[in-house]
């Protein structure tokens, strides 16, 4: 093909020629098309977006540039243009090409917040296909790394059978045990809950200091009641005068922090009937029993959104008797619900929500010093 030079209508430029820009682009086949432009002229940009584009992601347009005063037009794809010359040197603003995702986050509106509601409703189904869909397994204690992998990470509860075989406690602790040799220690618990639904919310003014002797006394005279009850903020195993408990729990070397802490384990003791409402922890812990047994009903953390929560951890549905009149969205819960026996050790991974009910006289030690990372986002 023979090379032609085509001098455009400079009438596309302003009058101020001084800033022009005298530009020639290079077409294929030695073609050559000669102008005045200003510096920010968008047909200078285009021209550079078309040379800096790859042929596949090129729009299907043509350039028109006017030639001969305006009489005739030069037509071309933006694929034929192989170089551009300017004279002066354009700044590298004009040459960038743009990038797409700093335009996109202008124009694209944040994902309104219900659809992560499909993205969670999304997993639970996906779970459901399991033939072991809300089962929890009990099982002997396996190895710290085998734990790890199969119910930490995963986020999974699970039931162990045998790790507080070696404890002290399991034969020695009951009410009168406690009176017997603690009676005389001034201890933290919570009163007067059947006032007020939400006790746990409210919690420090339900908080009383109480000799242990006279609290055992009341649990074990009282009968099946919520309205006492030894449990979650107590600082029990702080008191200097109840430190002889910890001699009687042991740690599970595989799973906890080598060393008994007092500010991270919770000493849990109540009557039948005792219920810890509905909520979730911000980090994994284990639920030990050690005498009486207790229901606990589990919601895994995607069911969250039905759960009208409050206050970051709590909930106000009572799973023993949900309100489907007042909250329909109670129908799609799936309540995993089971019963941990004296001697059993449920692992409560962070943001699964439970409310427990001590089916009689209960004694529980809860551990939040897990060897594994366990600080996780504030909320
Ligand atoms: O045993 C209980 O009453 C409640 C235990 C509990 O909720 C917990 O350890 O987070």
């Amino acid at each position: 093909m023979i090379a032609e030079k085509i001098t455009v209508d400079s009438a596309i430029a302003t009058a101020d020629d001084s800033q022009q820009v005298q530009v020639m682009l290079m077409l294929d086949g030695g073609h050559q098309c000669e102008m005045a432009l200003m510096p920010d002229a968008p047909l200078l940009k285009e021209l550079f977006q078309a040379l800096t584009t790859e042929p596949e992601n090129s729009e299907s347009k043509l350039f028109q540039i006017p030639i001969e005063e305006g009489k005739g037009a030069l037509y071309f794809p933006p694929a034929s243009l192989v170089a551009i010359a300017t004279d002066p040197p354009v700044s590298p603003e004009i040459i960038k090409e743009p990038q797409p995702f700093e335009t996109w986050e202008d124009i694209a509106p944040d994902e309104p917040v219900h659809h992560l509601e499909w993205q969670l409703n999304t997993y639970h189904k996906l779970e459901k296909l399991s033939p072991n869909y809300g089962k929890v397994e009990r099982i002997p204690h396996v190895s710290g790394p085998e734990f790890l992998e199969r119910f930490y990470i995963r986020n999974k509860p699970v039931i162990f059978t045998d790790l507080m075989d070696n404890w002290k406690a399991r034969s020695l602790w009951n009410p009168q045990y406690f009176k017997d040799n603690y009676g005389h220690v001034t201890v933290g618990a919570q009163f007067n809950r059947e006032s007020n639904r939400q006790y746990e919310w409210y919690r420090n003014k339900h908080q009383k200091m109480v000799q242990f002797g006279e609290f055992v006394d009341q649990v074990l005279q009282g009968g099946e009641t919520n309205d006492y009850y030894m449990g979650a903020y107590n600082s029990n195993f702080s008191r200097e005068g109840l430190k002889g408990l910890l001699d009687d729990i042991e740690l599970f070397p595989e799973y906890l922090t080598d060393t008994k802490d007092i500010h991270r384990t919770v000493l849990w003791f109540g009557p039948g009937g005792a219920i810890t409402p509905l909520h979730f922890d911000p980090l994994n812990t284990f639920l030990c029993q050690v005498y009486g047994r207790k229901r606990v009903r589990l919601i895994a953390p995607y069911q969250k959104h039905l759960l009208r929560a409050y206050g970051n951890f709590f909930s106000n549905i009572d799973l023993e008797n949900p309100n489907f009149e007042r909250y329909p969205q109670l129908k799609d819960l799936d309540i995993i619900e089971l019963i941990i026996e004296p001697g059993e050790v449920l692992l409560l991974p962070v943001g699964w929500w439970h409310q427990v009910r001590s089916l009689e006289v209960s004694i529980s030690v809860s551990f939040l010093n897990l060897a594994f990372e366990n600080t996780f986002d504030d909320l």
